[in-house]
């Protein structure tokens, strides 16, 4: 039996579409910060048979299948003997959902079980969920487009992240369509060509701690992928009326003093970071919403062998 640990992360510079699936390349350079509160725990053991549990829960036939390919990248050949059980941890029971820390786990799991070389876990993890493979190192991390990841100078301990459950139910399209959806559109290879530029420019922001611009590049990054989904066919939103009221509520704060910004993945959560002395403020900014915050810390540890 193998039971690893990996954290969930968030990124500052979003990834978004892939140059390819095989190996996977990301079309833009990402960076992320780990978070402390938000993890995954998953168990690896021999059985007779395949079973997937997350939550205590048996995954979907359409989880299962994508579980079952996952675990072919390290038993190309034979009968699939394993039973698999992954916790996604939140400090409330508000959940959110995450493929990042999920295929870290799991993918860490499957590479000691089945004692797969060490150079391949980030090619195998990406396949997985691209974004998985920064939860692998942990603290601030860097994706590239020649798929390797790299460590980002940043004074990550005097932050903090609040995050605003405003709708936790399953999305209904995947982070993965709706890259590919967004590949098609010619908006595409601008937004490639600014978010590289972000990238860099993000790197020399948080190695001199430059916060008005580390939030500023964020929520620009954030707003430029989000946007891609309305020149889609369909078009389509991650973003609710709520997340966006929210957030142009932050804009107002932040004119009157707040030091925060915030971000948004595939979802419409909103998440708000700001540097540990804000913390009251946020607090009592936040204090006039009704959804249920929670507030993290990030870490430096990344995706692990379990130890109680
Ligand atoms: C990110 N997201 O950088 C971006 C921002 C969500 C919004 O990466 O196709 O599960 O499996 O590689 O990593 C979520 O997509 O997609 C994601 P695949 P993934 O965190």
């Amino acid at each position: 039996m193998v039971k690893t640990i990996a954290p969930v992360n968030i990124a500052l510079i979003k990834y978004w579409g892939k140059t390819s699936t095989d190996p996977v390349r990301p079309s833009t350079p990402s960076i992320s910060l780990t978070l402390k509160e938000f993890y995954t725990v998953t168990e690896v053991a021999f059985s007779k048979g395949f079973t997937f549990t997350l939550n205590d829960e048996n995954g979907s036939p359409s989880v299962l299948e994508k579980t079952r390919g996952f675990v072919r990248l390290f038993q190309k050949s034979g009968e699939l003997n394993l039973a698999i059980s992954s916790t996604n941890h939140v400090p409330t029971a508000a959940g959110l959902a995450s493929s990042a820390s999920g295929f870290a786990a799991l993918g860490l799991a499957l590479h000691h079980f089945y004692q797969t070389p060490s150079e391949d876990l980030i090619q195998m993890t990406a396949k997985g969920s691209g974004s998985a493979v920064r939860s692998l190192p942990g603290g601030a991390v860097m994706w590239h487009t020649d798929g390797t990841i790299t460590p980002v100078d940043f004074g990550l301990e005097n932050y903090q992240m609040a995050v605003v459950m405003i709708d936790t139910r399953e999305k209904k399209q995947s982070s993965r369509e709706a890259m590919k959806h967004v590949q098609s559109t010619k908006e595409y290879t601008a937004f490639i060509a600014r978010n590289h530029q972000r990238a860099d420019a993000m790197v020399n922001a948080m190695g001199r701690d430059d916060f008005d611009v580390i939030g500023r590049l964020m929520e620009e990054s954030t707003l430029d992928m989000h946007s891609l989904g309305a020149f889609s066919r369909p078009p389509f939103m991650f973003l609710k009326s709520e997340t966006m009221t929210l957030w142009q509520d932050l804009v107002t704060a932040r004119h009157k003093g707040l030091n925060a910004y915030a971000t948004a993945d595939a979802g419409p959560n909103l998440k708000i970071l700001f540097p540990k002395t804000e913390n009251e403020h946020v607090k009592t900014f936040l204090k006039n919403y009704p959804w249920p915050v929670v507030f993290t810390e990030f870490t430096r540890e990344g995706a692990r062998l379990w130890q109680p």
